[in-house]
């Protein structure tokens, strides 16, 4: 059985090596990149049973993505593959310190889901099934099929978790926040940072965010709420001051890192507060080299991080 299973979008990504921007020439490195295959890396390497899906272009990016997916040790045994369309991509710089992102992925593969590549006993074989609010964003069949994976979930009694990873790239405010809403409203786990709180709840008002977060019948997580993160519950709310990241390097991933962390947790059996330190760590150990994923940490490399940490707060 697997411990979380998510889909979603991945593309080829290309960055300029050195200090020079896109378009001014040099050289470019690739990767890949997309939040639920990040996280599906991270899992894998915390020793949890993941696996990912999506549709890709029968194209060397999408190929060279699932093998890189399947080494990391990812079950990627209902990808699809189409000869319609290609494997998006996304080129990405980081000049004087701003990262900026291009995506070249308007009528790719992945936007061309449909609920019927969905397999349900796939979703009925798993204990949490991971969405995020960037699948709905990319167009009308993808929002279907998030539907078809949440009514199949609660169908089977399938976790869900639900990071919103708003991208206003993709669309507006407007747009997103009703979508954004209604799959929070269905989700056991939610994993917002506190800026996109104040956006879908149309507030800055700390008391009516965590209010309404409240509401929910899930646990919540808010990333990034004054150097804190917040667990939130019906009935309790718990702020657990940040660790100190080292060296930032690059941020992108961390998100992703964080939620991996959290849900590996929770795998494993920990309360909200024990996951919410494991994916601590984990997205801030993320943040310290180049790269959506390549820095996601293993078991091994967690439990020697955590002994330091242990020993220098003692
Ligand atoms: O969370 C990191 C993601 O933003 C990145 O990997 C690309 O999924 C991606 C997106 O749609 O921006």
């Amino acid at each position: 059985r697997f411990d979380v299973i998510t889909f979603g979008e991945s593309m080829g990504m290309l960055y300029p090596e050195g200090p020079r921007g896109i378009g001014q020439g040099g050289t470019m490195s690739q990767s890949f990149g997309g939040a639920e295959s990040n996280l599906a890396i991270g899992l894998a390497r915390l020793g949890c049973q993941v696996g990912w899906f999506s549709q890709l272009g029968r194209d060397p990016l999408g190929k060279g993505i699932v093998k890189t997916l399947r080494g990391e040790g990812v079950d990627v045994s209902r990808v699809h593959y189409t000869t319609d369309a290609p494997t998006g991509l996304m080129l990405r710089e980081q000049v004087r310190g701003k990262s900026s992102v291009y995506y070249y992925r308007a009528g790719s593969a992945a936007s061309r889901m449909t609920p019927e590549l969905v397999d349900p006993a796939y979703i009925a074989d798993s204990r949490i099934v991971h969405i995020t609010g960037i699948t709905p964003a990319l167009s009308q069949s993808c929002l279907d099929t998030v539907r078809r994976v949440i009514a199949l979930c609660k169908e089977h009694g399938t976790k869900i978790s639900f990071d919103p990873n708003l991208r206003l790239k993709l669309w507006s405010i407007q747009q997103a926040r009703p979508v954004l809403l209604e799959l929070a409203n269905h989700c056991d786990y939610f994993l917002p940072g506190y800026d996109e709180c104040k956006l879908l709840y149309q507030t800055d008002s700390e008391q009516e965010i965590f209010e309404q977060l409240r509401k929910l019948n899930a646990v919540t997580v808010v990333k990034s709420y004054n150097d804190s993160n917040v667990i939130v519950e019906p009935d309790r709310l718990n702020t657990v001051p940040f660790r100190k990241v080292k060296h930032v390097v690059d941020t992108v991933g961390a998100g992703d890192g964080f939620c991996a962390g959290f849900l590996a947790g929770i795998s494993k059996g920990q309360s909200p507060e024990e996951a919410l330190q494991l994916a601590a760590l984990t997205g801030s150990m993320v943040v310290e080299a180049v790269g959506d994923w390549e820095a996601l940490p293993t078991w091994e490399e967690v439990e020697q991080e955590q002994g330091i940490t242990a020993h220098i707060e003692r």
